[in-house]
């Protein structure tokens, strides 16, 4: 069976969040690997690390030996192969669109917002395994990570969803990282209304439910 290499952290929650938006389950569509990524377990499990030299989770391996790493084109391949419901876009057109919103947020928000963190509350968890950057310029990061947080809450205003006026993959990706922040003490930037109704709005989704479980 499928197997889905996973953990704690945002990147293996966004793909159980859309394996879960598209109906697949756990035990019947794919099995679920854990790893305990505070002890390092992902980076110290040889044959893990041989199939993923960056050891990072989520992973994705097929019966075949196909072995996929990297959150987005995971959720990318699930999308090709269970059409419905569809969290990319129907047309190219929409598929741009999506993809402009997602990648825009991975740049703008979750880059500077992870390298922020690994510098500052996650630094005994991850200097020890990669290079981070000095606690002063992970706070520079958190503070342009804020800003940007800003920008995409004027972006979305009054709407649902930030793209195709339903919910699709962009939706995901910040809904994830917003939780992610949650989940280390972090806080939605002052004057972020916006963002704070479209997270206890998504939170109600059955999906979300990954937020709520221990690991
Ligand atoms: N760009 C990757 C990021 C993967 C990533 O950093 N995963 C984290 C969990 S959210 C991880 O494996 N952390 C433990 C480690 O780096 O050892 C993706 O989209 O999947």
């Amino acid at each position: 069976m499928t197997t889905l290499y996973s953990s704690l952290g945002p990147n293996p929650r966004l793909v159980r969040m859309f394996l879960t938006e598209k109906g697949l389950s756990e035990g019947t569509d794919f099995t679920r690997v854990h790893f305990d990524i505070i002890t390092g377990e992902n980076r110290q499990n040889a044959e893990f690390c041989a199939k993923n030299p960056q050891g990072t989770l989520p992973a994705w391996e097929l019966d075949d030996g196909t072995f996929l790493t990297e959150s987005w084109p995971i959720c990318e391949f699930i999308e090709e192969h269970h059409a419905a419901p569809n969290l990319f876009g129907e047309t190219a057109a929409e598929r741009a669109e999506v993809r402009k919103w997602a990648r825009l947020f991975d740049q703008e928000c979750v880059v500077p917002m992870t390298m922020g963190f690994r510098a500052t509350g996650g630094r005994p968890m991850f200097e020890p395994r990669m290079t981070v950057v000095t606690e002063s310029a992970g706070a520079e990061l958190a503070a342009l990570s804020d800003e940007k947080w800003r920008w995409f809450d004027e972006a979305l205003g009054s709407k649902d969803h930030f793209a195709l006026g339903r919910f699709t993959f962009a939706d995901l990706i910040v809904f994830c990282f917003a939780n992610f922040g949650f989940t280390v003490g972090w806080k939605l930037p002052e004057g972020t209304d916006n963002l704070a109704r479209f997270i206890a709005l998504h939170n109600k989704r059955e999906s979300a439910a990954v937020w709520q479980q221990a690991e």
